[in-house]
C-alpha cells in the first residue's frame, strides 16, 4: 500500500499556517478539455490562485498516491498522460495497485477534505444525467457531497444534464446550493437554467459565515456555490440550444453509457460548436476559481479571527 496522502511542500505550510488553500480538480484538465489547451488551462488556473494570495492544491493519484497539489512534471503528466478517469471509488484501487488517475469532481472532494482543504473550484458538478430514471446514472459528484465537508464553486451542472432532477437529488442530501450573486441555478455555458434557487450571498464573506453556521451545526455535508458565468461570456442560447440536441442525438445514436458519457458530450459539443464551447467552458472555470480563491481568503481571515 502507499503512503495515504502526499500534501506538496507549499500545500502542507500553507495549511498548517492557516493561509487560504483551494483545491482544483484534474478529470477536467485530462478528459474535460482538448490537448494542449488543457495543459495551458492547468497552470493557468494555479497562476489564478498565486496571483490572489492563495495555494493552489490540485489533486491526482500518481502512481498509486493521491497528490494534493502538484509539482510542474505532475501538472504535465494530467495533461499529456493517459490517465484513467478516478471517482472516488477507484481511489482504493488505484492505491493499492500503484497506478495513476485523474480525480473527478468526487474524488478531488474526497482527498481535499482528507487533507483539511475546505474550498475547491470547478467547472461544473456532475449530477443525474438525462433518462436516469431507466440508466440509474447519477453522478458520485452527488451522493459525495452529501458526505464530504467542502465547498464546491461551479457554474451549475452542464446543460446536457436533468437539472430539476439533480437540484433535487442535492436537495434529498442536504447539501445547500447557493447563488453567488444570482436566485437562479446556472446551466454551465449558460447564465441561467429554468431553475430559481431558494438563497443567494452576494459576496464571499456570507460564504464563509454560512461555512461557519454549517460547522457549528455540526453538518457535515458540502456545500454548492452556483457562480454564473458573466452576461459577455456566455454562450447565444440560440446556437447553445442547437448545438447540444445534435450532441444528445448523437450519444444516444452510438450507444455512449457510464462514465464515457461526460467526456463524450462535453468532447461533440466543443466539436459541433467549431470551438466556441471551449471558450466559455475556460472562461467560466478561470471565474470560479477566481470566486474560490476568494472564499478561501475570507474563510482563513474568518478562522484566524476567531481563533485570535
Ligand atoms: N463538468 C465539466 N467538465 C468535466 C466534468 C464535469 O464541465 O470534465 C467532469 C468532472 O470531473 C465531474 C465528472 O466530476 O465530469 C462527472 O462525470 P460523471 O458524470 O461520469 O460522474
Ligand atoms: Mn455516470
Amino acid at each position: 500500500m502507499h503512503a495515504p496522502l502526499q500534501l506538496a511542500p507549499e500545500v502542507a505550510s500553507a495549511l498548517a499556517d492557516g493561509r487560504p488553500v483551494v483545491a482544483l480538480e484534474s478529470t477536467i484538465i485530462s478528459h474535460g478539455l482538448p490537448r494542449p489547451r488543457n495543459h495551458a488551462a492547468a497552470l493557468e488556473f494555479e497562476a489564478i490562485l498565486r496571483e490572489q494570495g492563495v495555494t493552489p492544491a490540485t489533486i491526482a493519484v500518481l502512481d498509486g498516491v493521491p497528490h494534493i497539489g502538484l509539482d510542474e512534471v505532475g501538472v504535465r503528466r494530467i495533461a499529456e498522460d493517459e490517465l484513467a478517469k478516478a471517482s472516488v471509488r477507484d481511489l482504493p484501487i488505484l492505491a493499492a495497485r500503484g497506478e495513476s488517475g485523474a480525480t473527478t469532481v468526487a474524488a478531488t472532494a474526497h482527498l481535499a477534505a482528507m487533507a483539511g482543504v475546505r474550498v475547491f473550484a470547478t467547472g461544473g458538478l456532475g449530477g443525474v444525467h438525462r433518462g436516469a430514471s431507466g440508466t440509474f446514472d447519477e453522478s458520485a459528484d452527488i451522493s459525495t457531497l452529501a458526505v464530504t465537508p467542502i465547498t464546491v464553486v461551479s457554474a451549475g451542472v452542464k446543460s446536457v444534464l436533468d437539472i430539476a432532477a439533480t437540484l433535487e437529488r442535492l436537495e434529498s442530501y442536504s447539501v445547500p446550493v447557493i447563488g453567488f450573486g444570482t436566485t437562479v441555478f446556472p446551466s454551465f455555458w449558460l447564465r441561467e437554467s429554468a431553475f430559481a434557487l431558494d438563497w443567494a450571498v452576494e459576496n464571499e464573506q456570507q460564504v464563509a459565515d454560512v461555512m461557519a453556521a454549517h460547522d457549528a451545526l455540526g453538518h457535515r455535508q458540502g456545500i454548492v456555490v452556483a457562480n454564473p458565468v458573466p452576461a459577455d461570456q456566455a454562450w447565444e442560447p440560440a446556437e447553445h440550444d442547437r448545438v447540444l440536441a445534435a450532441a444528445l442525438a448523437l450519444a444516444e445514436a452510438e450507444g455512449v453509457t457510464g462514465k464515457a458519457v461526460t467526456p463524450f458530450l462535453l468532447g461533440t459539443i466543443v466539436e459541433l460548436s467549431g470551438g466556441r464551447s471551449l471558450e466559455v467552458n475556460l472562461d467560466l472555470a478561470r471565474n470560479n476559481v477566481r470566486v474560490a480563491g476568494r472564499i478561501a481568503t475570507a474563510w482563513a481571515a474568518r478562522r484566524a479571527g476567531a481563533a485570535g
